[in-house]
């Protein structure tokens, strides 16, 4: 690889030094090296083969029992400075950190092969795009860069002028949680982790890079790197309109990426194309709009819950170049989990390799694919545009079985920022920790956030000031339930309606109902054709109750930023405590 450039060279160099692996393999990313590196991973019972036939090039991987999602207890912010990290991070003073990381690293590869993994983040020809390199000693993160990524040689025709990359160091270490650290230093932009194998904690381009780390150099270069995925929608003869949402781990943005029109909306002539599912980077164009590329080249998406019936596109889209990571297995070779369109066959092996007797759940609620972007049958061609796609709308959702209604729009740019900046959603599988508990997660971005929370959202007041047509904004809840814990809205392919809605109102075409949460819906307005939704209603409404407890817990966490809080930010908690607009009564959605 004649064409690596001196300064990777040089750092990789004194990387092995420290690491003392046995080889050091570069990546180059061709299918060559990706056959090689299957049958290796095979060999070593990292990958398990599945059913040719059915599922041609794809594997099944088991990780550790105690390493099957994001430990956020265990990644750390380590700025110089203690309040750069601001108080929704852990931090670690940088030269502590590396001290007690260097000596987990060092000679930790003895007898290993050191992946060099060079990777592009974003279309290679894009201006935003940002390169970096992963070292690894695990050949199955090797394998997921590679679909995650543009990984290999195209790196190099990327590489800046300036010679500036990402420098990402990932080990296995003994994979004991008790020497588990995922440690980002955005001064240097550089990455460290050791002791996980498994999902945001090795595949360092994701979460580490595109968010942690970019989250700072979009601070610094006027732009940003959220938890967002992206979406084209295409209304009956109209334009393509491009959608941003954030949503928290496991909240459904794959599965809004990939929406599929449901049957009475798909021949009216509705259509929707995904851009990416998990990650955005937006900044303001020349015109006035927001431009957001996806810097993914893959899906790491939530496998159970996943069927013909709620997501045909992933469907369509895993049945090849698949790797997947604790589903079960059943005898024919073929992935299950939770969900899945079949029934659980006989003879089932759970996600640990353990014939299942059906007492807990035999894929792990964190199981995930791993699979190529071009896989997929709804791919957006201006996924590959370099400039990007301008966004019309950026959703905040989450997870809430009460008080947040179906969808609310946000007066303007600053009521936006202050809904997404005080967003709170039931805990998931994604990270360890209890499931169902509510948290705020401002911005979907909690864990994903490099830097102060209070910098943070008055970054997105300044990045809205740079808008001359910034998109409307609004929240969404597809998990409203009613007192009998039911779904008060069928979500999937249904919230497509939703989106209607929105682009509606972005058009100024419709009205709504106003709240103290923003413009509701009426139920006249939302496109209901050939649905069953009893329970419309509830999902629709806010109760007044509920709304003034919601009213105060978002008021009292801005205002926990003391004097680090926007000043937008603190009136926007104000008027929300003291708008005397009553929540939309029911009567209004009859
Ligand atoms: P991360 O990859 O962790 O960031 O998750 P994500 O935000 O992409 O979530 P994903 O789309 O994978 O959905 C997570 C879980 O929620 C899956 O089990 C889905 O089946 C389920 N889900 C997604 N959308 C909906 C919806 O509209 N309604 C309901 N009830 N469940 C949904
Ligand atoms: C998330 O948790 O938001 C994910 C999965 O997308 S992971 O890559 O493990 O962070
Ligand atoms: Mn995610």
């Amino acid at each position: 690889m004649s064409q690596v450039p001196e300064v990777v060279r040089a750092w990789v160099d004194a990387c092995a030094e420290m690491l003392s692996p046995e080889r050091v393999h570069w990546m180059d990313g061709s299918e060559a090296e990706r056959t090689a590196l299957e049958a290796t991973a095979v060999r070593e019972g990292v990958l398990i083969p599945l059913n040719p036939v059915t599922h041609p090039r794809c594997f099944l991987h088991r990780s550790r029992p105690d390493d099957t999602a994001r430990t956020e207890h265990l990644t750390f912010v380590c700025s110089h400075l203690k309040e750069d990290a601001g108080p929704t991070n852990h931090w670690w003073a940088p030269d502590d950190a590396k001290a007690r990381l260097t000596a987990l690293f060092r000679d930790s590869m003895r007898g290993r092969t050191l992946y060099v993994v060079p990777f592009v983040l974003g279309p290679e020809d894009s201006p935003f795009r940002k390169v970096g390199v992963q070292l690894t000693d695990s050949v199955y993160v090797a394998l997921n860069l590679r679909i995650m990524t543009r990984v290999g040689e195209v790196a190099w025709r990327a590489f800046p002028a300036d010679g500036h990359f990402t420098r990402c160091l990932h080990g296995l270490g003994d994979q004991d949680p008790s020497r588990r650290f995922i440690c980002h230093f955005p001064e240097e932009d550089t990455a460290w982790s050791i002791g996980s194998g498994y999902g945001g904690n090795a595949l360092l381009p994701k979460k580490s890079v595109a968010l942690r780390l970019a989250s700072v150099r979009a601070r610094d270069e006027g732009w940003l790197a959220e938890h967002m995925l992206l979406l084209a929608v295409q209304p009956p003869g109209g334009a393509v309109r491009y959608v941003a949402a954030a949503f928290p781990s496991q909240c459904g943005k794959t599965n809004l990426a990939m929406v599929t029109p449901p049957p009475a909306l798909a021949q009216k002539g509705w259509r929707a194309w995904i851009v990416g599912d998990d990650i955005a980077w937006l900044r303001p164009g020349g015109d006035g709009r927001l431009w957001a590329i996806n810097p993914e080249n893959g899906f790491f998406g939530v496998a159970p819950g996943t069927s013909s019936a709620t997501n045909p596109v992933a469907m369509a889209t895993i049945d090849r170049d698949t790797i997947y990571t604790n589903v079960a297995l059943a005898p024919d070779g073929t992935p299950w989990w939770e969900g899945h369109d079949r029934p659980a066959p006989e003879g089932l092996l759970d996600w640990q390799g353990r014939p299942w007797d059906g007492s807990s759940p035999a894929a792990h609620p964190n199981a995930r694919f791993t699979v190529p972007l071009t896989n997929c049958p709804t791919l957006a061609a201006a996924a590959r545009d370099p400039q990007g796609v301008p966004i019309d709308a950026i959703l905040f959702g989450a997870r809430r079985a009460t008080t947040m209604p179906l969808v609310h729009e946000a007066r303007d740019w600053a009521q936006g920022v202050f809904f997404g900046g005080t967003l709170a959603s039931e805990t998931t599988a994604a990270a360890t920790g209890k499931v169902g508990v509510l948290r705020r997660d401002p911005m979907a971005m909690l864990p994903f956030l490099g830097y102060h929370l209070g910098d943070y959202l008055q970054h997105w007041l300044d990045v809205g000031a740079a808008l001359s047509k910034p998109p409307r904004i609004f929240g969404v809840n597809w998990f409203r339930k009613d007192a009998s814990g039911a779904f008060t809205w069928p979500g999937f392919g249904d919230n497509l309606r939703v989106l209607g809605w929105v682009l509606d109102r972005c058009d100024r075409r419709v009205g709504g109902v106003p709240s103290r949460f923003g413009l509701l819906p009426r139920r006249e307005d939302l496109d209901l054709e050939g649905l069953d939704a009893p329970r419309l209603d509830a999902a629709l409404t806010l109760i007044p109750a509920e709304a003034e407890a919601e009213a105060k817990d978002r008021t009292a966490f801005i205002l926990e930023l003391a004097e680090r809080c926007p000043s937008t930010m603190r009136a926007e908690a104000e008027r929300l405590l003291t708008d005397a607009q009553a929540p939309a009564p029911t009567a209004a959605h009859a």
